[in-house]
């Protein structure tokens, strides 16, 4: 029998996310026929190695370069930069909606004034205003790889501070052992996606353990190629865990919350077989949906380029992690 299997160009975009075909999956059974939706996402997966670069670039506006110097460590992730105007066009933030191409919407999120609530279980309880953060931590630069668990990453220079910087500002107390970050969520700027009316479990909230916040690897990010972090990358503070999916890290953070226990994600929730907390980067252990053996990395240049590359354990971060697990 022939089957006919659309090429990804004729896809819609919405449709060639697997995070989105997880949201979309979950509207097709309450309706159509399971196989047939089974046999769907079948198909498009079958030929995800034929993405094509297609998706546009987004200049960024100019904005005022931030004095940090790059921190010599990791000035150089052993690959090229991706290019600035590719990575700004093609963005996961689902409160803005479920394309890669959510940057024009993101400009609705209203970054000033900023506050950052930090408290739970810590002796400093505090809500940073965020100009005092970057005056309290000082300011550096490095070179991370980005690894999506949909199978694609980048190479950006984050600027921003150590997470344990804030850990130790915050002092948690003996019972603390995880801590939560939640981004900013408000429906009136941030839309969708809600299919069917279904309530998705906003806000986007992401969680560690305290041990995986104080390693020297974990970094909160205030900008990006040497300036502040535009709208759509998660402004004015996200995570970057270099060594983790992409998912884990929280953007547009407003609360960050020291706990005893685990609480509730926002991926987790929804798919907690396909979402683990831990989601450490790991080629042998392939997604449910998908393998994790390589990935489709963004590099650089006039066109959309993008380069199939096998992926590392820990994205080649385990001299610093791999004694936490
Ligand atoms: N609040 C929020 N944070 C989020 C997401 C999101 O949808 N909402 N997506 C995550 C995922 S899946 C990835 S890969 C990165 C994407 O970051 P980028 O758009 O700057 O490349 O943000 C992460 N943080
Ligand atoms: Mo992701």
């Amino acid at each position: 029998m022939l089957i006919r299997l659309p090429r990804i160009w004729d896809v819609p975009d919405h449709l060639v996310t697997p995070e989105q075909l997880y949201l979309d999956r979950r509207r097709f059974l309450r309706g159509a026929g399971r196989a047939a939706a089974g046999l769907a996402l079948a198909e498009l997966f079958g030929c995800e190695d034929t993405l094509q670069p297609r998706f546009g670039r987004q200049a960024v506006p100019p904005m005022a370069m931030l004095a940090a110097a790059r921190n010599p460590k990791f000035a150089d992730a052993g690959r090229p930069l991706s290019d600035e105007a590719a990575v700004a066009a093609f963005n996961n933030y689902y409160e803005f909606g479920v394309t890669k191409h959510i940057a024009a919407a993101a400009q609705a999120l209203p970054v000033t004034p900023w506050a950052v609530e930090v408290g739970g279980l810590v002796h400093n309880p505090k809500t940073y205003a965020i100009e005092d953060l970057s005056r309290l931590f000082p300011l550096e630069e490095r070179v991370y790889k980005h690894r999506c668990v949909e199978a694609w990453s980048m190479t950006v220079p984050w600027t921003g501070f150590p997470m344990k910087l804030l850990l130790q500002a915050a002092d948690p107390k003996p019972e603390a052992q995880f801590v939560t970050f939640t981004s900013y969520h408000n429906d009136a700027v941030q839309p969708g996606p809600g299919f069917g009316g279904e309530k998705l479990p906003w806000p986007y909230e992401e969680n560690l353990r305290l041990d995986e916040m104080a390693n020297e690897l974990a970094f909160f990010a205030t900008g990006i190629y040497g300036h502040d972090l535009p709208k759509q990358h998660g402004a004015p503070l996200r995570q970057c865990l270099p060594w983790k999916y992409g998912f884990k890290g929280a953007k547009s953070i407003v609360k960050i919350t020291f706990t005893d226990r685990r609480t509730p994600t926002f991926w987790n929730t929804l798919a907690p077989d396909e979402y683990d907390f831990e989601a450490n980067i790991d080629p042998e252990k392939p997604h449910p949906r998908w393998s994790q053996a390589t990935e489709r990395v963004l590099d650089y240049g006039e066109e959309w380029l993008w380069r199939r590359s096998p992926t590392l354990k820990y994205n080649g971060y385990g001299e610093y992690v791999a004694g936490l697990y």
